[in-house]
């Protein structure tokens, strides 16, 4: 068992503050960071401070110690977490998730793969090749989903630019038998734009700077991803990761979870044909717009295995049903194409992404489960979404990303705070109540129907007629004027921090965020030429097919509105929530120490504000004010009865919760719990571990006195 902690080291748990204020939670908070100590607990939930450096607490002995342990039994750590979300998986077939938050670098992303390498390490001790091959592909998939969706920010060199949950499924046995994989929102934009000191998605220059002489040239892909329009901008960043090598070890993952040499093809040439796409440019020559450089449509037809006419058709026309029926060619003018080509390209690559994840769920979903034979399925989930964002310019992207971290926050809320005092009311504990902001107000006037910015936002969108973002701006400002957390500059005209006709601003639970209007109703409209679909749907490439159903229907029959960018979000997260809602949660609350990726620095202001925001102040509160464990009577006493002589084997009181007070009393314990209608309430985490002591120093002297009974020894 790894060592318990000495004081030099301060306080393991937030919970055992002399005071709980914010000036104790931080200096407790710096003093361990600076020890070297970054995880801290509160009750169950772990902070984490990112420590910008490797550590060596990781390793096969560390996961030894925390394995099959309480939570209380050994130093905070993720695996303290991971192994009691597993305990309660295993022993009360309880679904639970791990939900891991906190802004761009805290490190969600890494504390999601040893969550899950931990549990990988400590199931299958049999070794059972099919158990062995799932846990396989569930870690390979973390490698190629990040070269695919993570991308080098000004924040973070390996941003996550999509949101994960991973269910992750158990048999009876507690061996992982499958998975699914859910994917939020990829940040699509950046396969065309990048802002200053970004990149493009990973998977563009490992191919670029790692593709073999033959794969590039079969590409028509020269080495250097300046001599592209969509990775220029993120040709000379220095990154911490290798691009070489990532790229044969994602070449290397796709193998092992089981995409055939075809596909593995496939994947590739859509990137090139996203490199070539992008150095297409368009000129109006007697007032026809024509497609400058022929070469690169023909590498584009060869890639998607398509005809160059056809793609050249699809750059520089659109398929219109006229109001009579008729259907007809109508030409681009060259913004129109250059519109086009970046909406292609974007939309080849989400598509690419949806299909990597589908076909990696393929393999890893759960076949021939019977719940008769097999028992119960269960679940862990783990969710490494992103962050909340602010950047220097906002957009559509951050807006959704910050809601999609109100909708987290308002369930952190229902789960622990709330859920926490409404208990102590219902069991009828003496209970002081703890203040907290509630952020349900700020859910409400993003995707309230009829009133929120959503519901503006798509009325704007789907209205006939042209509908600017300026007017959609003003709309907003009728309806949300009046709203405590919305403002624009037309609002509030003094603040010169917004511009007119451009921005508005949320305060939102983590702070105050400016959103420029600008784009939003184009992103949330995210409109594709029908032409592009169909190109793609008649490829020859039955994996470009597969990903292009809907190019199938020709334009008239293209009638349907389809629900927009931000709906589809909305629908997604709030699902998204109600899987979370029904397990059990652990929560792992990352904090990022300084913007300068330093492992020494701690930013008081910058921590301070994210101690703030994630609430974890009052989180101690209420954790403290109340009981950190609970059962309910007929359980404590099953499970403890053998430790009290009046309740062993059986008591002779009138109720349990009589029983269980035996117990309580006989080993000194009244001070630190609490009787509920139908549970027991207890404080700290020592009246139970002495308890489980005991009961483990019971169980080889029982077993001895009961196969003495059996042999009529006795
Ligand atoms: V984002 O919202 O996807 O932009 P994350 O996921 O919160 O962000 P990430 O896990 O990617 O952050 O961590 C950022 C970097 O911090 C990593 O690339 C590591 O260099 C560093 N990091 C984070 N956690 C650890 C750790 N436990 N040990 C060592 C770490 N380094
Ligand atoms: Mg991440």
């Amino acid at each position: 068992m790894a060592e318990l902690e000495g004081l030099e080291f301060g306080k393991s748990d937030f919970v055992l503050l002399d005071e709980v204020t914010m000036e104790q939670f931080m200096e407790n908070l710096k003093l361990r960071f600076e020890k070297g100590r970054i995880y801290t607990f509160i009750g169950e939930v772990v902070v984490s401070v990112n420590p910008y450096k490797q550590m060596d607490i990781y390793g096969k002995e560390t996961i030894e110690a925390y394995r099959g342990r309480e939570l209380y039994e050994n130093p905070p750590h993720l695996y303290a977490v991971a192994d009691a979300a597993y305990k309660a998986m295993k022993r009360r077939a309880k679904d639970t998730c791990i939900v891991i938050s906190g802004e761009s670098g805290a490190g969600k992303t890494e504390a999601s793969k040893y969550i899950m390498q931990y549990i990988a390490a400590i199931t299958n001790p049999s070794q059972r090749a099919e158990v062995e091959s799932v846990k396989n592909v569930l870690l390979k998939s973390n490698c190629v989903l990040e070269a695919f969706g993570n991308a080098k920010t000004n924040r973070n060199d390996n941003s996550s630019r999509f949101g994960k949950y991973m269910d992750i499924n158990f048999n009876f046995n507690g061996d992982p038998t499958g998975g699914h994989i859910n994917n939020y929102l990829l940040e699509k934009s950046r396969v065309i734009q990048q802002q200053p000191g970004e990149r493009n998605f990973h998977s563009f220059y490992q191919l670029l700077k790692g593709g073999s002489e033959d794969m590039l040239s079969s590409l028509h892909l020269q080495k250097d991803p300046a001599a592209y329009a969509y990775t220029k901008e993120g040709a000379t960043c220095t990154t911490s990761s290798n691009d070489g090598s990532n790229h044969k070890a994602v070449l290397s993952a796709l193998k092992v979870i089981g995409f055939t040499a075809e596909e593995i093809d496939s994947i590739y040439r859509i990137l090139g044909t996203i490199l070539h796409l992008g150095n297409l440019e368009f000129e109006t020559d007697a007032e026809t717009v024509q497609v400058v450089g022929e070469e690169s449509v023909n590498h584009i037809a060869a890639l998607t295995r398509t005809e160059p006419d056809d793609v050249n058709k699809a750059l520089l026309f659109r398929t219109v049903a006229t109001g009579g029926g008729e259907v007809i060619d109508k030409g681009h003018n060259e913004q129109e194409a250059s519109y086009g080509r970046d909406a292609f390209a974007k939309a080849l690559y989400e598509r690419l992404f949806g299909w990597i994840v589908s076909r990696i769920n393929g393999v890893i979903e759960v076949k021939n489960y019977n719940p008769v034979l097999h028992g119960k399925n269960t679940v862990i989930g783990v969710l490494d979404i992103y962050g909340f964002e602010i950047f220097d310019n906002n957009s559509f992207e951050q807006f959704c990303i910050n809601y999609c971290n109100e909708k987290l926050q308002q369930l952190f809320i229902e789960l622990i705070l709330r859920q926490e005092q409404d208990e102590y009311q219902r069991e009828g504990i003496t209970w002081q109540h703890i203040d907290y902001f509630n952020n349900q107000i700020i859910v409400d006037l993003v995707e309230q129907p009829h009133k929120g910015i959503i519901s503006i936002l798509d009325e704007a969108c789907l209205s006939v007629g042209k509908v600017t973002d300026i007017m959609c701006l003003e709309s907003m400002d009728t309806k949300l004027g009046q709203h405590p957390h919305y403002t624009s500059r037309k609002l509030c005209p003094t603040d010169k921090s917004m511009e007119f006709h451009r921005d508005f601003r949320i305060r939102h639970y983590a702070g105050d965020v400016t959103y420029s209007v600008e784009g939003f109703l184009d992103k949330n409209k995210d409109p594709l030429f029908q032409d592009f679909k169909r190109l793609m749907y008649n490829s020859t490439d039955p994996v470009l097919k597969e990903m292009w159903p809907d190019g199938q229907l020709s334009i008239t029959e293209v009638t349907k509105r389809p629900l927009t960018a931000a709906t589809l979000f909305k629908n997604s997260i709030i699902s998204l929530v109600d899987k979370l809602a029904c397990k059990e949660p652990y929560y792992v609350r990352c904090i990022k120490p300084n913007e300068v990726k330093s492992p020494v620095q701690f930013d008081d202001a910058r921590c301070q504000h994210q101690v703030a925001y994630l609430g974890l102040v009052e989180n101690v509160r209420v954790r403290r004010a109340g009981f950190a464990y609970r059962q309910p009577y007929a359980r404590f006493l099953q499970r403890y009865k053998m430790t009290c002589e009046y309740t062993w084997p059986n008591h002779l009181m009138d109720t349990d919760r009589e029983a269980v007070k035996a117990i309580i009393d006989a080993h000194d314990f009244q001070d630190d719990v609490a009787y509920g209608h139908a549970k027991l309430f207890v404080r700290t985490p020592r009246t139970l571990f002495t308890l489980e002591q005991e009961r483990s120093a019971l169980i080889p002297i029982l077993v001895l006195f009961l196969q003495k009974v059996w042999r009529g020894a006795l």
